[in-house]
Protein backbone atom coordinates (compact mmCIF):
# COMPACT_ATOMS: atom_id res chain seq x y z
CA UNK A 1 0.00 0.00 0.00
CA UNK A 2 1.63 3.63 -0.66
CA UNK A 3 1.69 5.96 2.13
CA UNK A 4 0.00 9.10 2.24
CA UNK A 5 2.26 12.23 1.56
CA UNK A 6 2.99 14.27 4.38
CA UNK A 7 5.05 17.99 4.78
CA UNK A 8 7.10 17.49 8.06
CA UNK A 9 8.14 20.77 9.16
CA UNK A 10 10.70 20.67 12.17
CA UNK A 11 11.75 23.99 14.38
CA UNK A 12 15.18 25.47 14.62
CA UNK A 13 15.82 26.17 17.03
CA UNK A 14 14.05 22.94 19.51
CA UNK A 15 15.08 20.83 22.21
CA UNK A 16 18.24 21.56 24.31
CA UNK A 17 19.08 24.49 26.02
CA UNK A 18 22.09 25.99 27.35
CA UNK A 19 21.42 25.48 30.55
CA UNK A 20 19.87 21.68 30.37
CA UNK A 21 23.56 20.95 28.31
CA UNK A 22 25.10 22.14 31.41
CA UNK A 23 23.07 20.21 33.97
CA UNK A 24 23.09 17.66 32.70
CA UNK A 25 26.94 17.71 32.19
CA UNK A 26 27.11 18.08 35.38
CA UNK A 27 25.50 15.19 36.52
CA UNK A 28 27.32 12.95 34.19
CA UNK A 29 30.92 14.62 35.53
CA UNK A 30 30.08 14.37 39.28
CA UNK A 31 29.21 10.76 39.00
CA UNK A 32 33.01 10.45 37.41
CA UNK A 33 33.92 12.27 39.73
CA UNK A 34 32.75 11.20 43.12
CA UNK A 35 31.22 7.65 41.24
CA UNK A 36 27.82 6.34 42.25
CA UNK A 37 25.79 7.12 44.28
CA UNK A 38 25.74 10.62 43.56
CA UNK A 39 22.07 12.44 44.81
CA UNK A 40 20.07 15.09 42.92
CA UNK A 41 17.74 17.50 43.88
CA UNK A 42 14.52 17.35 41.78
CA UNK A 43 14.74 16.11 38.22
CA UNK A 44 17.70 17.96 36.77
CA UNK A 45 15.88 18.87 33.83
CA UNK A 46 11.66 18.29 33.38
CA UNK A 47 12.13 14.88 31.21
CA UNK A 48 11.67 11.23 32.08
CA UNK A 49 13.89 9.71 29.50
CA UNK A 50 16.98 12.12 30.57
CA UNK A 51 16.51 11.05 34.55
CA UNK A 52 16.26 7.36 33.64
CA UNK A 53 19.48 7.80 31.67
CA UNK A 54 21.28 9.46 34.55
CA UNK A 55 19.64 6.98 37.36
CA UNK A 56 21.01 4.12 35.46
CA UNK A 57 24.30 5.77 35.96
CA UNK A 58 23.93 6.30 39.47
CA UNK A 59 22.33 9.06 39.89
CA UNK A 60 19.43 8.88 42.87
CA UNK A 61 17.07 11.83 42.29
CA UNK A 62 14.94 13.13 45.58
CA UNK A 63 12.38 15.72 46.28
CA UNK A 64 14.35 17.34 49.29
CA UNK A 65 17.50 17.21 50.82
CA UNK A 66 16.37 15.69 53.60
CA UNK A 67 16.47 12.60 51.62
CA UNK A 68 19.89 12.36 51.01
CA UNK A 69 22.87 11.41 53.27
CA UNK A 70 25.57 13.39 55.08
CA UNK A 71 28.18 11.56 53.32
CA UNK A 72 27.23 11.82 49.59
CA UNK A 73 27.52 14.77 47.28
CA UNK A 74 24.42 16.16 46.05
CA UNK A 75 23.25 18.36 42.69
CA UNK A 76 20.65 21.02 42.57
CA UNK A 77 18.36 20.99 39.23
CA UNK A 78 18.56 23.42 36.64
CA UNK A 79 15.54 25.33 37.87
CA UNK A 80 16.89 26.90 40.81
CA UNK A 81 16.57 26.36 44.76
CA UNK A 82 15.29 28.53 47.67
CA UNK A 83 18.47 30.03 49.28
CA UNK A 84 17.29 27.66 52.57
CA UNK A 85 19.00 24.68 50.38
CA UNK A 86 22.23 25.34 50.07
CA UNK A 87 22.16 27.12 53.73
CA UNK A 88 20.93 23.53 55.11
CA UNK A 89 23.40 21.55 52.59
CA UNK A 90 26.55 23.48 54.46
CA UNK A 91 25.08 23.00 57.65
CA UNK A 92 25.61 19.72 57.23
CA UNK A 93 29.06 19.68 55.77
CA UNK A 94 27.74 17.89 52.20
CA UNK A 95 29.84 18.51 49.22
CA UNK A 96 27.06 19.83 46.26
CA UNK A 97 27.08 20.70 43.13
CA UNK A 98 24.24 23.80 41.98
CA UNK A 99 23.12 23.07 38.13
CA UNK A 100 21.09 25.93 38.08
CA UNK A 101 21.01 27.53 34.79
CA UNK A 102 22.94 31.00 34.95
CA UNK A 103 20.05 32.44 33.34
CA UNK A 104 17.89 31.51 36.37
CA UNK A 105 20.58 32.26 38.61
CA UNK A 106 20.83 35.87 36.89
CA UNK A 107 17.16 36.42 38.17
CA UNK A 108 17.82 35.54 41.70
CA UNK A 109 20.66 38.04 41.56
CA UNK A 110 18.48 40.90 40.45
CA UNK A 111 15.78 39.58 43.07
CA UNK A 112 18.31 40.16 45.90
CA UNK A 113 19.58 43.58 44.18
CA UNK A 114 15.69 45.17 44.43
CA UNK A 115 15.57 43.67 48.04
CA UNK A 116 18.78 45.29 49.02
CA UNK A 117 17.21 48.45 47.21
CA UNK A 118 14.46 48.38 49.78
CA UNK A 119 11.85 47.22 47.34
CA UNK A 120 9.13 44.80 47.64
CA UNK A 121 9.25 42.48 44.40
CA UNK A 122 6.28 40.92 42.31
CA UNK A 123 6.83 37.37 40.59
CA UNK A 124 4.98 36.98 37.21
CA UNK A 125 5.43 33.01 37.62
CA UNK A 126 3.61 29.65 38.12
CA UNK A 127 2.76 28.59 41.84
CA UNK A 128 4.21 25.73 42.86
CA UNK A 129 6.66 25.44 39.70
CA UNK A 130 10.22 24.60 41.46
CA UNK A 131 11.92 27.56 39.69
CA UNK A 132 9.15 30.03 40.90
CA UNK A 133 9.73 28.64 44.18
CA UNK A 134 13.43 29.02 44.12
CA UNK A 135 13.62 32.40 43.20
CA UNK A 136 10.98 33.63 45.37
CA UNK A 137 13.04 31.37 48.52
CA UNK A 138 15.84 33.83 47.43
CA UNK A 139 14.32 36.33 49.91
CA UNK A 140 12.38 36.41 53.47
CA UNK A 141 8.66 35.71 53.07
CA UNK A 142 6.41 38.56 52.16
CA UNK A 143 8.95 40.17 49.99
CA UNK A 144 8.50 38.11 46.79
CA UNK A 145 4.32 38.60 45.98
CA UNK A 146 3.46 36.19 43.23
CA UNK A 147 1.48 36.76 40.10
CA UNK A 148 0.04 34.68 37.23
CA UNK A 149 -2.22 36.51 35.32
CA UNK A 150 -3.93 39.93 34.96
CA UNK A 151 -6.28 39.49 36.97
CA UNK A 152 -3.95 38.58 39.55
CA UNK A 153 -2.32 42.29 39.24
CA UNK A 154 -5.34 43.46 39.94
CA UNK A 155 -5.57 42.45 42.99
CA UNK A 156 -2.08 41.77 44.71
CA UNK A 157 -1.28 44.12 47.56
CA UNK A 158 1.61 46.05 47.97
CA UNK A 159 3.74 47.52 50.56
CA UNK A 160 3.97 50.89 49.06
CA UNK A 161 3.45 51.31 44.91
CA UNK A 162 6.34 53.59 44.69
CA UNK A 163 8.86 50.96 45.98
CA UNK A 164 7.99 48.10 43.51
CA UNK A 165 10.26 45.78 41.09
CA UNK A 166 9.40 42.40 39.00
CA UNK A 167 11.08 39.83 37.74
CA UNK A 168 9.73 36.70 36.00
CA UNK A 169 10.09 32.67 35.52
CA UNK A 170 12.69 32.18 32.07
CA UNK A 171 9.95 29.83 30.69
CA UNK A 172 6.45 32.00 30.34
CA UNK A 173 4.71 32.47 27.40
CA UNK A 174 6.39 35.69 25.47
CA UNK A 175 2.69 37.04 25.08
CA UNK A 176 0.98 36.30 28.12
CA UNK A 177 4.14 38.01 29.82
CA UNK A 178 3.76 40.93 27.88
CA UNK A 179 -0.15 41.73 28.53
CA UNK A 180 0.76 40.79 32.80
CA UNK A 181 3.88 43.43 32.61
CA UNK A 182 1.38 46.13 30.76
CA UNK A 183 -0.68 45.55 33.30
CA UNK A 184 1.89 45.93 36.22
CA UNK A 185 3.69 49.33 34.59
CA UNK A 186 -0.57 50.81 34.38
CA UNK A 187 -1.36 49.78 38.00
CA UNK A 188 2.41 50.35 39.33
CA UNK A 189 3.92 53.14 36.99
CA UNK A 190 7.32 53.68 39.47
CA UNK A 191 7.31 49.93 39.07
CA UNK A 192 11.19 48.78 38.17
CA UNK A 193 12.13 45.76 36.08
CA UNK A 194 13.96 44.36 33.34
CA UNK A 195 13.33 46.18 29.65
CA UNK A 196 10.95 43.28 28.95
CA UNK A 197 11.02 40.25 31.38
CA UNK A 198 13.41 37.67 32.24
CA UNK A 199 12.05 35.32 29.87
CA UNK A 200 15.48 33.34 28.34
CA UNK A 201 16.91 33.56 25.29
CA UNK A 202 16.39 29.67 24.50
CA UNK A 203 12.07 30.33 25.48
CA UNK A 204 11.79 33.11 23.44
CA UNK A 205 13.68 31.02 19.89
CA UNK A 206 11.15 28.06 20.90
CA UNK A 207 8.34 29.65 20.77
CA UNK A 208 9.16 32.38 17.57
CA UNK A 209 10.07 29.15 15.54
CA UNK A 210 6.55 27.80 16.42
CA UNK A 211 5.02 31.29 15.33
CA UNK A 212 6.65 30.65 12.27
CA UNK A 213 5.69 27.32 11.36
CA UNK A 214 1.84 27.64 12.40
CA UNK A 215 0.39 28.87 9.48
CA UNK A 216 2.19 26.18 7.29
CA UNK A 217 0.71 23.06 9.09
CA UNK A 218 -2.40 21.17 9.74
CA UNK A 219 -0.91 19.33 13.53
CA UNK A 220 2.03 20.11 15.52
CA UNK A 221 3.70 17.84 18.02
CA UNK A 222 5.88 18.98 21.16
CA UNK A 223 8.10 16.68 22.16
CA UNK A 224 8.62 17.39 25.79
CA UNK A 225 7.13 16.68 29.53
CA UNK A 226 3.54 17.58 31.07
CA UNK A 227 6.03 19.25 33.67
CA UNK A 228 7.87 21.11 31.78
CA UNK A 229 7.02 24.51 31.54
CA UNK A 230 8.61 25.99 28.24
CA UNK A 231 7.12 22.82 26.46
CA UNK A 232 3.77 23.77 27.33
CA UNK A 233 3.90 26.89 26.51
CA UNK A 234 4.81 25.75 22.87
CA UNK A 235 1.66 23.80 22.69
CA UNK A 236 0.02 26.88 23.71
CA UNK A 237 1.33 29.23 21.35
CA UNK A 238 0.91 26.80 18.60
CA UNK A 239 -2.90 26.82 18.83
CA UNK A 240 -2.99 30.38 19.57
CA UNK A 241 -1.23 31.13 16.28
CA UNK A 242 -3.76 28.83 14.62
CA UNK A 243 -2.91 25.68 14.69
CA UNK A 244 -5.98 23.28 14.90
CA UNK A 245 -4.48 20.55 16.76
CA UNK A 246 -1.11 21.18 19.08
CA UNK A 247 -0.15 17.96 21.32
CA UNK A 248 2.76 17.33 23.70
CA UNK A 249 4.10 14.35 23.43
CA UNK A 250 6.98 12.82 25.72
CA UNK A 251 7.39 10.35 22.60
CA UNK A 252 6.70 8.52 19.97
CA UNK A 253 4.33 5.94 22.05
CA UNK A 254 2.19 8.94 23.13
CA UNK A 255 1.00 10.08 19.37
CA UNK A 256 -2.94 10.13 19.17
CA UNK A 257 -2.75 8.42 15.02
CA UNK A 258 -6.47 9.07 14.93
CA UNK A 259 -6.53 13.01 15.57
CA UNK A 260 -3.74 13.24 12.83
CA UNK A 261 -6.16 11.09 10.35
CA UNK A 262 -6.10 13.01 6.91
CA UNK A 263 -3.45 15.93 7.55
CA UNK A 264 -1.19 16.63 4.95
CA UNK A 265 1.60 18.62 7.12
CA UNK A 266 2.91 18.23 10.32
CA UNK A 267 4.93 20.41 12.37
CA UNK A 268 7.33 19.18 15.10
CA UNK A 269 9.58 21.14 17.75
CA UNK A 270 10.78 20.13 21.17
CA UNK A 271 11.20 21.45 24.75
CA UNK A 272 14.14 22.88 26.07
CA UNK A 273 14.60 19.39 27.92
CA UNK A 274 13.96 17.42 25.64
CA UNK A 275 16.55 15.11 23.84
CA UNK A 276 16.89 15.05 20.01
CA UNK A 277 16.91 10.98 20.32
CA UNK A 278 13.02 11.63 20.97
CA UNK A 279 12.71 13.56 18.07
CA UNK A 280 14.15 11.47 15.62
CA UNK A 281 11.70 8.55 17.57
CA UNK A 282 8.85 11.02 16.59
CA UNK A 283 9.86 11.15 13.07
CA UNK A 284 10.54 7.36 12.48
CA UNK A 285 6.94 6.81 13.39
CA UNK A 286 5.62 9.08 11.40
CA UNK A 287 8.09 7.36 8.46
CA UNK A 288 6.18 3.89 9.15
CA UNK A 289 2.85 5.69 7.95
CA UNK A 290 3.63 8.73 5.87
CA UNK A 291 5.87 9.33 3.20
CA UNK A 292 7.68 11.87 4.97
CA UNK A 293 9.37 15.09 3.50
CA UNK A 294 11.45 16.87 6.31
CA UNK A 295 12.08 21.03 5.97
CA UNK A 296 13.90 22.61 8.64
CA UNK A 297 12.05 26.31 9.18
CA UNK A 298 15.09 27.68 10.97
CA UNK A 299 14.22 31.60 12.54
CA UNK A 300 17.63 32.10 14.65
CA UNK A 301 20.87 30.30 15.30
CA UNK A 302 21.86 29.88 18.82
CA UNK A 303 25.54 29.68 20.13
CA UNK A 304 25.42 30.18 23.82
CA UNK A 305 27.14 27.82 26.32
CA UNK A 306 27.68 27.59 29.72
CA UNK A 307 30.88 26.49 31.62
CA UNK A 308 29.95 23.79 34.09
CA UNK A 309 31.24 24.56 38.02
CA UNK A 310 35.15 24.58 38.55
CA UNK A 311 34.94 22.20 41.44
CA UNK A 312 33.87 19.71 38.49
CA UNK A 313 36.91 20.35 35.99
CA UNK A 314 39.17 19.97 39.25
CA UNK A 315 40.32 16.26 39.93
CA UNK A 316 38.65 14.56 43.62
C1 LIG B 1 15.50 25.49 34.16
C2 LIG B 1 14.94 26.64 33.75
O1 LIG B 1 11.12 25.33 33.73
P1 LIG B 1 10.69 24.17 32.87
O2 LIG B 1 9.57 23.41 33.51
O3 LIG B 1 10.43 24.56 31.48
O4 LIG B 1 11.98 23.22 32.92
P2 LIG B 1 12.49 22.05 31.96
O5 LIG B 1 13.33 21.18 32.82
O6 LIG B 1 11.43 21.47 31.16
O7 LIG B 1 13.45 22.84 30.95
C3 LIG B 1 14.73 23.21 31.32
C4 LIG B 1 14.78 24.42 32.19
C5 LIG B 1 15.41 24.36 33.38
C6 LIG B 1 14.19 25.57 31.84
N1 LIG B 1 14.32 26.67 32.57
FE1 LIG C 1 18.37 28.31 31.13
FE2 LIG C 1 16.54 29.18 29.40
FE3 LIG C 1 17.39 26.71 29.28
FE4 LIG C 1 15.89 27.49 31.29
S1 LIG C 1 15.27 27.36 29.15
S2 LIG C 1 17.70 26.21 31.41
S3 LIG C 1 16.62 29.57 31.61
S4 LIG C 1 18.64 28.55 28.93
Amino acid sequence: MTKPPLALYLAAPRGFCAGVDRAIKIVEMALRKWGAPVYVRHEIVHNKFVVDRLREQGAVFVEELEDCPDDRPVIFSAHGVPKAVPAQAQARNMIYVDATCPLVSKVHIEAERHHEAGLQIIMIGHSGHPETVGTMGQLPPGEVLLVETVEDVAKVEVRDPSKLAFVTQTTLSIDDTAGIVAALRARFPQIIGPHKEDICYATTNRQEAVKAMAPKIDAMLVVGAPNSSNSRRLVEVASRAGCSYAQLVQRATEIDWRALDGITSIGITAGASAPEELVDEVIAALRTRYDVTVTEVETATENVEFKVPRALREPA
